[in-house]
């Protein structure tokens, strides 16, 4: 039976999810051509399969068709990337550039406190995002191991292929600066976000971000020390009319497509900012 009468120019949203014992080990949400499905789908099962985080014992893979006239059409944030010593200047810096995207210093602490320890039960790291509330601090995702994932986002090939080459002058043509970017875009561009923190689970992987409509996506190169495993993400968000459940169905099914790139900036250090 024909349920979904796709087009060509139809996508497929693609999602992969690796656990072991529970524990979140590795993810991806892409949004592609009905044509590149199953190529996307070999690539993410391999990734699940081969992570550094370990092998797993659960990979999940979902593919939704998703109509193209759903789609909203967007532009990357500018990137840009600060220097710093180490990871607990990393972190200040990050309280500053959060405190200017106009995150409360209570919310700021609340937010690094919970990375820091793990911020899902049991110190260990959420399958999602928490969302914080930016002036207060307190969470307010519904399910502290799962949180809010933003799914549904992708860019368009000739983008894709666009920031592939400029990336690679800057040498950092790689999987997580391209997925950071894209999921931090699709949240720049959800109704009621203030800012995003972010440093991975991945112990080898010390760089984060902090992204903010106005700052735009900010590249600081220490946010945890090397083998660390707890990692995750704050999406700060305004308390003002925020409507919680209409923001979270935004993050994780409103599709975006990115067709524009943004700025590439160079590397600063954090010391003379
Ligand atoms: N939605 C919400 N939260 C997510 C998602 C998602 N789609 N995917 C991952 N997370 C959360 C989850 O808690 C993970 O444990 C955590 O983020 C880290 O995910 O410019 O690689 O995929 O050099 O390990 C940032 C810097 C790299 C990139 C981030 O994150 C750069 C990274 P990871
Ligand atoms: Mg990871």
């Amino acid at each position: 039976m024909l349920i979904f009468d796709l087009m060509s120019d139809d996508l497929y949203s693609v999602r992969m999810r690796a656990s072991r014992q529970d524990d979140h080990l590795s993810g991806a949400e892409r949004l592609v051509l009905a044509e590149r499905a199953e190529d996307v789908a070999v690539q993410l099962v391999r990734r699940a399969l081969h992570h550094e985080r370990g092998a797993p014992d659960s990979v999940r893979l979902s593919l939704e068709p998703v109509r193209r006239t759903e789609i909203v059409r967007a532009r990357l944030p500018d990137l840009r990337t600060v220097r710093v010593a180490d990871f607990q200047q990393g972190r200040r810096a990050a309280g500053k550039l959060l405190q200017r995207a106009g995150v409360a210093p209570q919310a700021i602490a609340a937010a690094l406190k919970a990375l820091t320890a793990g911020a899902a039960p049991g110190g260990r790291s959420m399958r999602g995002a928490m969302l914080v509330d930016a002036e207060t601090g307190r969470r307010l995702e519904d399910d502290p191991a799962r949180g809010v994932r933003a799914g549904r986002m992708d860019l368009s090939a000739c983008a894709e292929q666009e920031l592939s080459v400029k990336l690679a002058r800057l040498g950092l043509d790689n999987p997580h600066v391209r997925e950071a970017l894209v999921l931090a875009g699709k949240v720049m561009a959800a109704p009621g976000i203030v800012a995003e923190l972010c440093w991975s689970d991945d112990p080898s992987y010390v760089t984060g971000y902090v992204a903010a409509p106005d700052l735009g996506y900010v590249r600081l190169t220490h946010l945890k020390p090397a083998g660390e495993e707890r990692g995750g993400r704050a999406f700060f968000v305004g308390s003002q009319n925020l409507n919680r459940q209409e923001l979270t169905t935004w993050l994780e099914r409103r599709p975006v497509l990115f067709e524009q790139i943004g700025e590439l900036g160079g590397e600063s250090d954090w010391e003379e900012m």
